[in-house]
Order: structure tokens, then C-alpha cells, then sequence
């Protein structure tokens, strides 16, 4: 009986998510950006702030906070191998190029709809060669839309930890529904941030067999998401995606997520 009234909920509430959603390409001025994010789940556009930007956006962090150093600020938390600077905006206004882009807006709002919203913005640093986490799994991060942005501030090969996307996993396909389903009860971040228990990393998480299956099944094919700094990486989070462990140097980003309004 719990069950059964826990599933309508969930069914429930991916209708509404599903009747909220609008793909609407006449508001972002780069229709091949909205084209590539829909065949694939994941669009990398190179070049998309220059480097004097970038590098005024990496002093600012270097001068302003203690992320590259001590890491002892405030609003600084350590979360699947990477620090995560939360909320960064106000004490580096040099990143509004990223947080406040109106051409990411227009994707995002192109993709998902005309209302959606940012959330969770953040500076993100991997500097622990070797650390694993449990998003080295092939994962999704959500039952409901969800989109990440990144913007790569250092140069990302092979060795700086490239996140690997499944290209066109993001579709609808009978394998998510019981990984969603999983989210629905088990994911509620708490307002912190933190997950809601031990179990919750977990969720939406693939074994490395059930993820092989998956890619030859349905034909996905892999992309390793490397760049130079100045890159902005643009995601579908239902899509199968990994981290990797950082093997030299060090990996830095802004990241946001844009969603559906609450
Ligand atoms: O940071 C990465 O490379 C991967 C990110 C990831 O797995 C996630 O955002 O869920």
C-alpha cells in the first residue's frame, strides 16, 4: 500500500515535471548549441570566455579566498573528491561572465524552459591525485530536468580528471525509470546541501557491467569531456555521466545546475 501511493507520487510528479518543460529553441541565439544538447545530452563549446577573463577569474579566487591553498573559509566543503567553493558570486565578481551569462541563460532556458532557474552555484577544485569517489560510477544525478554548466578555468586533458558523458543516455528509456524512482525517495538534500543519509550517494549509481550493458544495448558511445581552460561543457544530468580521478596538476570550474522552478 506504501508502496503503490509512493509511486503515484513519483509518476505523479514526473508528469508535472514533464508538462512544465518546453523546449523552446527561439530563446538562446545558438541553435547548434540546443541541437548538439538534444541529440547527445552534452554540448562542449570551446573558446567561450577568453583567457584574459579566465585568468582575472583565477586571480580573484587565488587573492580573495583560500580554496587553492588552506581551504579553511567558510562556505568551503569537501564533497566527492573535489572542494566545492559554494556560492561564490558576491566575493568574486569577476565570475558573473559565467554565472550571470545571458547566452547560458538562453540555452538553459531553451532546453529546459522559458522559466527555469539556476541553482547551486559554485567553484569546484579536484587537488587530490588518486582520490576516488562514488561519482566515478556511471551515474544520473536526478529524477527531475536538470541541466550542468561548467566552465573549465584550468586546462582539462586525460590526466585533470575529465568528466565522461554517455552521449544520448539522456533519453527517455524503460532502464531509468527505476533509477528516478530510487531519487524520488531516497535523494532530499537537505537545505545544507548534505545528503539526507548514508545511502543517498548511491542512488542513481551503475555498476561498471550494468553501465557496459547499457552503452552496447542502446549504442552510446562515450566522450571524454577535456578542454582548454576557457571551455564551457553544458549537460544533461539524466544522462549517464562519470567523473574520473585526478592523476596531475589540478581540475578548477565553475559549475551551476539550471532546473525547473521549484
Ligand atoms: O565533476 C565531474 O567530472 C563529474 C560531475 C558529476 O559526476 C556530477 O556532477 O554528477
Amino acid at each position: 500500500m506504501i508502496r503503490f501511493r509512493e509511486d503515484l507520487g513519483f509518476y505523479s510528479a514526473k508528469l508535472r515535471q514533464f508538462r512544465a518543460r518546453r523546449i523552446d529553441p527561439t530563446l538562446t541565439n545558438h541553435p547548434e548549441h540546443l541541437t548538439k544538447l538534444r541529440r547527445d545530452g552534452i554540448a562542449i563549446v570551446k573558446d567561450f570566455i577568453p583567457p584574459d577573463r579566465i585568468a582575472a577569474i583565477v586571480d580573484q579566487i587565488s587573492n580573495k579566498t583560500d580554496l587553492l591553498t588552506e581551504r579553511t573559509s567558510p562556505g568551503i566543503v569537501k564533497r566527492n573528491a573535489r572542494f566545492l567553493l559554494l556560492e561564490p558570486e558576491q566575493a568574486l565578481p569577476s565570475t558573473r561572465v559565467f554565472f550571470q551569462n545571458p547566452e547560458i541563460r538562453g540555452l538553459a532556458r531553451a532546453y529546459l524552459s522559458k522559466d527555469a532557474v539556476p541553482d547551486r552555484p559554485a567553484v569546484q577544485l579536484k587537488a587530490d591525485i588518486g582520490e576516488k569517489a562514488i561519482v566515478d560510477f556511471f551515474h544520473i544525478d536526478e529524477w527531475r530536468y536538470l541541466i550542468s554548466v561548467f566552465l573549465l578555468l584550468t586546462d582539462v586533458g586525460p590526466d585533470e580528471a575529465p568528466m565522461v558523458y554517455m552521449k544520448g543516455s539522456h533519453r527517455q528509456r524503460l532502464w531509468r525509470i527505476p533509477k528516478e524512482r530510487e531519487f524520488f525517495s531516497y535523494y532530499d538534500r537537505q537545505s545544507d546541501g548534505q545528503y539526507a543519509n548514508e545511502e543517498s550517494p548511491y542512488c542513481g549509481c551503475l555498476l561498471p557491467t550494468e553501465a557496459r550493458r547499457l552503452r552496447e544495448r542502446h549504442g552510446y558511445s562515450e566522450i571524454l569531456c577535456t578542454g582548454q581552460a576557457g571551455t564551457l561543457i553544458i549537460f544533461d544530468n539524466l544522462g549517464l555521466h562519470r567523473s574520473t580521478e585526478l592523476r596531475a596538476n589540478k581540475r578548477l570550474i565553475l559549475s551551476s545546475y539550471w532546473m525547473l522552478p521549484k
